[in-house]
């Protein structure tokens, strides 16, 4: 007989995408995401203020075992440095070719893949659309709103995350606001990383 586990429900609160009952938390600030952005300059200055960047509310603690699956929700403050958007760190999934779906509960954002090749795809996010995340794709989400960008992840719960290889070679591509709207560049820093 299979050794069961309980059943069970848990409040994500709408709009703000909440959960009360959280086992984890994770809160980003700036110094959590120091050298991601391409202003450096701009980086460092507002380094004095260490702005919240984003939090991490995990659903669950579920066994990190195939067959599981995990979730939690996102939420990212608005905001920029220097012109690029506030955006999370940006993963690739330890186990590669595991995948994950995002789902849209409240802001506008926008989710930014990459392959290990550096091929660029970007998806825009707003409350209902559920995106994607293929095998093997790198991801991060950026909020390219003036309110909280806040969404549902779940993935399967042995994915794991690899953020070294952005931290050493970030995204290709990187969003910034361009005349009062959000564009994708390429990113200068790209495979240059220090
Ligand atoms: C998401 C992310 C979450 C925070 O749950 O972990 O949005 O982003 P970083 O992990 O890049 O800091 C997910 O993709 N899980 O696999
Ligand atoms: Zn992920």
């Amino acid at each position: 007989m299979p050794d069961y586990m309980m059943p069970f429900t848990r409040m994500i609160n709408l709009p703000d995408g909440t959960i009360p009952e959280a086992p984890v938390t994770q809160l980003r600030r700036l110094s959590d995401l120091e050298g991601l952005f391409a202003d450096r300059e701009a980086e460092r200055a507002l380094l004095a203020e260490n702005p919240m960047i984003y939090e991490v509310y995990e659903a669950t603690q579920n066994p990190e075992t195939i067959g599981h699956l995990r979730y939690s929700t996102t939420v990212i403050h608005p905001g920029k440095v220097g012109d690029e958007y506030f955006m999370t760190k940006g993963h690739y999934h330890a186990l590669r070719d595991r995948t994950e779906l995002y789902y849209g509960l409240a802001g506008e954002g926008y989710l930014l893949l990459q392959t290990p090749e550096g091929e660029t795809n970007v998806q825009r996010m707003t409350p209902g659309i559920a995106a994607y995340v293929p095998p093997f794709w790198g991801h991060r989400t950026v909020n390219v709103g003036s309110e909280n960008f806040v969404f549902l992840a779940v993935y399967p719960a042995d994915a794991g995350y690899d953020y070294d290889t952005i931290a050493r070679q970030g995204f290709a591509a990187i969003i910034v606001e361009r005349n009062g709207k959000p564009q994708v560049v390429p990113n200068p820093r790209f495979g240059k990383r220090t």
